[in-house]
């Protein structure tokens, strides 16, 4: 009874609840009460996934191709960013990655040992076409049409993200890449090329990956390729042309691809977590959520930038027209989420916005990677919200999982035991989530193997397969193990 040791005020204070300038603990709190409550779920098997609940894994096509010369694919702006000192930790790039061109067959049959019913990959804008606009390569699509025929072959439903990053250099080179409009038309174009001839065998189409990594570590960090350092007011037209890019291409996919094809981004939300669960704390989450996402989600979903996205922008607001917020907010059929960690942990306050975002800890814990702050809950919280918020109907997990060190034991075993204490902990509170009607309709772990990590070369691991770099060999980590019993059971194992 951890409670008994505070005075209602100190624990109102440690709740926020001071924030708020009420109390929200009723009298005669009924906190043993709830702690019985609690006890006594807690001791009922957990209720499984939805019996059509699609269990998948997630890769992209820079991290695990390889073969950067092979059948006519153009040079990406990562090849070019990879060259620069200094740009990758280890000095790297994915000239070969885990050679997953000339290995996919090999790479599906992992997929099939873990049950996995579902694939998410992306396709290099740079093989289908080398110049990023122009001419088509049909040598670089013929690559995806294998791959999507032996998928089926295999029992497995293609996910197909469009873009994953690795611009055709040449578009930057020619219109500055995302700082263009143009770029977002060869986008579009780009993809109608693509659904026009994957789309008889693909029926999910995902355009855009994390629009709001791109932006802010391409081109106002410089920590991925592009590598740009540009100023807030053309970061801000970056984030407009890029949401104009997805709109465009939802168009375009709409337009050229077979009837029935489903079509949506897959965004890194901010993730926004009410500190402490009071009806008042998760409004002001879900407030947090709206405005934390202007650029990205909000504006995908509402057609509109807030106002106070545009008031804080100020002279720096993005240039646009009625028409490309229409654009922006073509419908969609679902929104994918790639979820990996809490970014703010909210608390109602009477102020303008009407919430305040805890600062984080020095002592909050992190998985290997140090940016990855393990917080499960923002598993169940980003989906609720945006369930919520926009009355989306069909949600994906389009990414979720950790690296690790992955270091053998002494009988050549990676028990990779923080990974399962993390999907567990995630997958748990994900099967919260849908147990209470939240509509997420499947989950691919990120990722299948271990694979080119961008910046940090291949330092960080984030496969259910370890991948020896040199060999090329594919072993699973125990948390494939667990992986293949969850998705076997359809409940977190
Ligand atoms: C995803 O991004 C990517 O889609 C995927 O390609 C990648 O391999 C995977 O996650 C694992 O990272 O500037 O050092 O603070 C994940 C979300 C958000 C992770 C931004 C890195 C910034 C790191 N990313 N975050 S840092």
């Amino acid at each position: 009874m951890p409670f008994k040791r505070f005075s209602r005020r100190q624990f109102g204070k440690i709740a926020g609840w001071s924030a708020l300038g009420t109390s929200v603990l009723p009298a005669g709190s009924g906190l043993a009460q709830s702690d019985a409550d609690t006890a006594a779920r807690n001791r009922k098997p957990l209720p499984g996934f939805p019996s059509d609940f699609l269990w998948g894994t997630a890769t992209s096509a820079y991290q695990i191709e390889g073969s950067v010369h092979e059948d006519g694919r153009g040079p990406s702006i990562w090849d070019r960013f990879a060259e620069k000192p200094g740009a990758i930790a280890d000095n790297s790039n994915g000239d070969i990655a885990t050679d997953h061109y000339r290995l996919y067959k090999q790479d599906i049959q992992l997929m099939k040992t873990l049950g996995a019913k579902a694939y998410r990959f992306s396709i290099a804008w740079p093989r289908i076409f080398p110049d990023g606009a122009g001419a088509p390569n049909p040598e670089g699509l013929d690559f995806y049409n294998h791959l999507v025929d032996e998928l089926l072959a295999n029992g497995i439903q293609p996910f197909a993200t469009l873009y994953h990053w690795d611009l055709p250099q040449t578009l930057q080179d020619r219109f500055g890449g995302w700082t263009s409009r143009d770029t977002s038309k060869a986008f579009a174009d780009y993809a109608a090329h693509v659904t026009a001839r994957l789309s008889d065998r693909v029926k999910h189409f995902f355009t855009i990956n994390e629009c709001s990594r791109l932006v802010h570590l391409g081109h106002e960090y410089g920590a991925d390729a592009p590598g740009l350092k540009l100023s807030p007011s053309d970061v801000k037209q970056v984030r407009h042309n890029v949401a104009l890019g997805h709109g465009l291409a939802v168009q375009a996919i709409r337009a050229n691809g077979q009837a029935g094809i489903k079509v949506g981004p897959a965004e890194n939300a901010v993730s926004c977590i009410p500190a402490v669960e009071t009806p008042a704390n998760i409004r002001a989450a879900e407030l947090a959520t709206r405005e934390l996402n202007a650029g990205y989600l909000t504006v995908m979903l509402e057609g509109k930038y807030t106002d106070a996205y545009l008031a804080q922008a100020g002279k720096a607001g993005p240039k646009y027209t009625a028409e490309d917020l229409r654009i922006i907010s073509s419908p969609i059929d679902f929104v994918g989420l790639n979820v990996y960690m809490p970014d703010h942990y909210v608390v109602a306050a009477d102020n303008e916005r009407g919430f305040t975002l805890a600062p984080f800890p020095k002592s909050f814990p992190h998985m290997k990677a140090t940016w990855l702050r393990p917080g499960p809950e923002t598993m169940y919280w980003v989906p609720r919200h945006v369930a919520k918020l926009w009355n989306v109907k069909s949600i994906y997990i389009t990414e979720n999982g950790t690296s690790g060190s992955d270091q053998p034991a002494a009988d050549g075993t990676i028990y990779d035991v923080d990974r399962i204490m993390y999907l567990r902990n995630y997958l748990t509170q994900l099967q919260r989530a849908t147990s209470e009607g939240v509509p997420v309709h499947g989950y691919f772990l990120w990722s299948l193997m271990d694979n080119f990590e961008w910046s940090d070369g291949y330092q960080e691991r984030f496969g259910l397969y370890h991948v020896d770099f040199e060999t090329q060999r594919r072993t699973p980590k125990l948390s494939a193990s667990f992986y293949r019993e969850t998705i076997a059971r359809n409940a977190v194992a």
